[in-house]
């Protein structure tokens, strides 16, 4: 996969040349290009921003640079073109499925903005030739979009064919789709089996497939309901068997009848 990023710091993404996300570039299954945006300015200060049309706090991104970058990103490779995606606090939730998504494409191009964001019509202008996405990666508000594009390449790398040591350890991520799906992963442990009078729970160590997936799933119904109950309200109770319901009505989740499947 190709990856292109454009901001003004384009420094802040150092943390792509370090652990699972640089490797992945070392062996060349991620490439990462990084432009400067204000080496498409034409002024002596180099400047990407301008106060807001109709007023208000802030400065907004000069839509003249972005263009000129993503056209000179563009011109990489004419024959092809990038999914772009926007990151902005306004944009649609970043996902498990929206990374899954991203992870399939061969082409990605993030344009991160600082101050109120990038003028409206950069989007606009590339909305109508190229599949451009507007993606928050929370409900909060960060100073600039580059702390989630980097949240975003690692999201996505991660699951790149090839990027993690073992193959599976994607499939049971909380979120991905599969057998454990929208319900949190529970409590892992390692050797000693006791350190500072804490025991490693009994049935991990008794070798016994059948309880240890068992246990594991109420860990994961338990760790739901108290950490993020709205997951479990939104369960498909065709997937919950006996003891799933009487584990999540003792925790306070009954599931109701005409939520059950027919
Ligand atoms: Cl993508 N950008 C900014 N600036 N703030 C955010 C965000 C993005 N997602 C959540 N907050």
């Amino acid at each position: 996969m190709r990856v292109d990023v454009i901001s003004i710091f384009p420094e802040y993404f150092a943390p792509l040349e370090v652990s699972l996300i640089g490797k992945a570039r070392e062996r060349g299954i991620l490439e990462v290009h990084l432009h400067q945006l204000r080496d498409w300015t034409h002024d002596v200060h180099r400047t990407v921003d301008d106060t807001p049309y109709g007023g208000g706090p802030g400065m907004v991104m000069k839509p003249g640079p972005w263009g000129e970058a993503v056209d000179g990103v563009l011109a990489a490779d004419p024959a092809s073109a990038p999914r772009v995606i926007v990151p902005t606090p306004s944009g649609t939730p970043f996902t498990q499925k929206l990374a899954m998504e991203y992870a399939a494409e061969p082409w990605l191009l993030f344009t991160p903005a600082r101050y109120e964001g990038i003028d409206s019509r950069v989007m606009a202008e590339y909305g109508a030739r190229l599949r451009v996405d507007e993606v928050s990666i929370g409900d909060y508000v960060l100073a600039g979009g580059e702390v989630a594009v980097l949240v975003m390449v690692e999201a996505i790398g991660r699951l790149l064919p090839g990027v993690l040591g073992n193959a599976c350890s994607a499939v049971d991520d909380s979120f991905a789709p599969g057998s454990m799906e929208n319900l949190l992963e529970g409590p892992v442990y390692t050797k000693p089996p006791e350190w500072r009078g804490h025991e490693v729970p009994e049935v991990l160590l008794s070798g016994h497939h059948g309880r240890i997936a068992r246990w594991r799933r109420d860990e994961a119904l338990r760790r739901t309901a108290k950490n993020r109950p709205e997951l479990l309200t939104a369960l498909d109770p065709a997937r919950l068997d006996k003891h799933d319901r009487r584990l999540l009505e003792e925790l306070g989740f009954p599931v109701s009848g005409e939520n059950m499947a027919h």
